[in-house]
């Protein structure tokens, strides 16, 4: 399915964990920030939602998406943040700074998961244009922030699963 046919805020939610002992931190980027906003409000109210408590969840603001995977990483390492969500929208410029931006923070919050052993969520829109960026910060296609808030709960519950296979 492509990414124009799903819709963002529409999930399976089967199984989930109890996440109300969990404990987050929402990376925001403020470039964007219509959408960035956006994105927050989204993955804010799915943790509330699905359990966090509000008190367990800490806000992070970063100039740009390049600068997502070091904020990730700082709060990654702390010993009390079970699960890293980085909110970003990178739009296809008239240069291709768009191209090395997208890549660097995939490639970037790929380590920061691996270095950490943390769920660390890529929430970051690379849409064409405003519009389609708008279209999935609470649009017709849903909100990026929902998926990605959703995306650390499930991979906080299958990290329980594995773990208890260490017990
Ligand atoms: N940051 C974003 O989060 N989204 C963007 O679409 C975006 N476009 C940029 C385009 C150019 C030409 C430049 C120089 C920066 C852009 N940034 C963008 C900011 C970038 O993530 C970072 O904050 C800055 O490059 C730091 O100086």
């Amino acid at each position: 399915m492509s990414s124009a046919d799903k819709n963002l805020s529409v999930f399976n939610t089967e199984g989930l964990p109890d996440i109300s002992l969990k404990r987050f931190a929402i990376i925001v980027a403020e470039w964007n920030s219509a959408v960035t906003e956006k994105l927050f409000e989204g993955a804010y109210n799915t943790l509330i939602q699905y359990g966090a408590l509000p008190e367990h969840i800490e806000r992070g603001n970063v100039p740009g998406s390049f600068e997502l995977t070091l904020a990730s990483q700082w709060f990654a390492q702390r010993h009390n943040i079970d699960a890293v969500i980085a909110l970003g929208v990178v739009i296809q410029g008239d240069t291709k700074h768009n191209d090395y931006i997208n890549h660097a923070v995939a490639q970037g919050i790929t380590n920061v998961n691996l270095k950490t052993d943390k769920p660390v969520i890529f929430g970051v829109l690379t849409p064409n244009t405003m519009e389609q960026a708008l279209e999935r910060a609470g649009g017709i296609h849903g909100n990026k922030g929902d998926e990605a808030a959703m995306t650390a709960i499930k991979m906080l519950g299958l990290y329980g699963q594995v773990a208890q296979g260490y017990l």
